[in-house]
Parts: C-alpha cells; structure tokens; sequence
C-alpha cells in the first residue's frame, strides 16, 4: 500500500499534536506545521524525518506558507490531506469592550490563512483526489457571549467547507467541516492571555472532550471509503448542551 501524506496544520499542541500522532501511527506521512518550533521538532525526533517533516511558519504570513509548501522534501511533496486546524479565539468580552487587533488576528489565522494554504493546495489535492478536514466550532453554530469574532470565522469555516465541496463536485475530492464543542487543549489559555485558573476552572468537572477524541475523529474521517463524504460533523462532550434565547427587559 502507498504511503499517504497529510498537511496538519497546528500541530505543536492540541487536536493537530494529537492528530499528527494518530496519523503517524496509522502509517502516514505527515507535514506538521506551527510556529513553535521547539514543539514540533520533537515529533520529528520522535518519529524520524521519513514520517514527520515539521514546517515552522506563521499561517498569517503568505510569503512563508509558500516557503514552506516549495522547500518541502520529495517524500512530502504530495500531499493526500490538508487539515486547517490552525486557529485561535482570543478574548471573552462582549464585541463593544473586544480589541479590534484581536478581532483581525483571529480572521487573519482563522480565515485568510485557512483559505490561503486550501488555494495553494487544491491543485495537487483534485490531481490525487484527496481531502479537506477543516476544523470549525460549534461556535460557527450557536452564538455565546463573547463569541463575536470567533464565531464569526468558524461560521466562515462551516460554510466555506460547504462550498469547497460543491465547486469540487465531480473532482472526487472529500471535504469535511468539524465543528467541535468544548476541548481541554491550550486553547481556553491562548484565549485568556495565559490564565491557567480561568482555563482550569472552565474544564473542571465537565469531562471535556480531549485532543485525541478529535484525532481519531478526524482519522476516521479521513480514512472512510472513498464514495464517502462526512460533510459536517458537530462533536460536543455530553456534559456540554445548547441553552436558549435571552430577553431584556426594561
Ligand atoms: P491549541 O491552542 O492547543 O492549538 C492551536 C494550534 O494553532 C497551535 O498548534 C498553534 O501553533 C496553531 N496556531 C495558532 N496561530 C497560528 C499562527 N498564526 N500560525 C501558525 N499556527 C498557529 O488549540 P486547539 O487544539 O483546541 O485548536 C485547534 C483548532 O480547533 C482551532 O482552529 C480552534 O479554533 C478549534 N477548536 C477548538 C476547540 C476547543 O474547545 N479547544 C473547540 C472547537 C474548535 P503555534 O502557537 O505554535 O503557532
Ligand atoms: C471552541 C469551542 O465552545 O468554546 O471553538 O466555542 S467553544
């Protein structure tokens, strides 16, 4: 059997660490890409640099994705999968107290970036027939306080998925939208500007899901029959549910 390769992007913490090494255990090749690094050359040390080739770039910076894309080794070059993991929220206050530098860092990485690296990638994904696992939010589905921004990319991510899959009708080309609910990774502290308590108390009792739930997920996806397509998938912990409307009275 052929040796596939994936392009995780995100993959020094959370689901794109766990995914990298569900993928890597199912025979893959994988691109792990990140900023950090110092994250991601232990996954190459781990695994060898036949498996795991590490791309360390900013995902907002064009210029250094299609560095990336042009420097990578012969073995890596064809790549079978894109998961867009990449992503952040950053702040939890309502949209008339946010930042406005967080609200573009988070459409920056959530949303330019993701359509970016998907543009440079579909030729070779229709010329291999391959696949797309972006990862959206339940965010993109349900509005929360504070959720503004976020919510707003992740509603972009859902439907962009959608779209993707029907301008590639035809091309064999699978396109996949996960739309996860609450997650214990470093995302609650990325997204308070590093306040362990605050990330610990949100998680506590809750049994989130976990990184690894979302890998194999994503693995799964990806490893169906190949006249199957999940074209969205919402996954929460069961301790998490939607609650309803809100009224204000005066
Ligand atoms: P983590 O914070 O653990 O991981 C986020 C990853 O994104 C890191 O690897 C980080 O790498 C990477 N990243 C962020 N900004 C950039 C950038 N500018 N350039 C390159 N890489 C970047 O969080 P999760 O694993 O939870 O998040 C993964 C995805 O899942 C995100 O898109 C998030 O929105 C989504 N999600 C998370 C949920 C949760 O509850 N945890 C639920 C639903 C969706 P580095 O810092 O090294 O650059
Ligand atoms: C992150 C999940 O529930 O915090 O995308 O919005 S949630």
């Amino acid at each position: 059997m052929t040796t596939k390769t994936a392009w995780i992007t995100g993959a020094s913490s959370g689901f794109g660490a766990a995914a990298v090494e569900r993928f890597v255990a199912g025979g893959w090749r994988v691109i792990a890409s990140g900023r950090r690094m110092e994250r991601l050359q232990p996954l190459v040390a781990r695994h060898g640099a036949g498996r795991v080739h590490a791309a360390a770039f900013d995902v907002r910076d064009e210029a250094a994705m299609r560095a990336a894309h042009a420097a990578l080794p012969s073995a890596f070059a064809d790549i079978d999968l894109l998961v867009n993991n990449a992503g952040l929220a950053l702040g939890t206050a309502p949209a008339q107290q946010a930042s406005l530098e967080q609200w573009k860092q988070m459409i920056d990485t959530n949303v330019t970036a993701l359509v970016s690296l998907t543009h440079l990638l579909l030729p070779q994904l229709i010329a291999r027939r391959g696949a797309i696992v972006n990862v959206s939010s339940i965010a993109g589905s349900y509005a929360y306080r504070g959720g503004n921004v976020y919510g707003g990319t992740k509603a972009f991510v859902t439907q962009f998925s959608q779209n993707l899959r029907t301008d590639l009708h035809g091309t064999g080309v699978r396109v996949t939208s996960i739309e996860p609910g609450m997650a214990e990774t470093e995302f609650t502290l990325v997204r308070t500007g590093g306040d362990q308590a605050a990330s610990d108390q949100l998680y506590a009792g809750a049994q989130p899901i976990t990184a690894t739930d979302i890998a194999d997920t994503i693995w799964w996806i990806a490893n169906l029959p190949p006249h199957l397509n999940i074209n969205r998938i919402e996954v929460m912990p069961v301790s998490q549910s939607a609650a309803g409307l809100q009224v204000h009275r005066n």
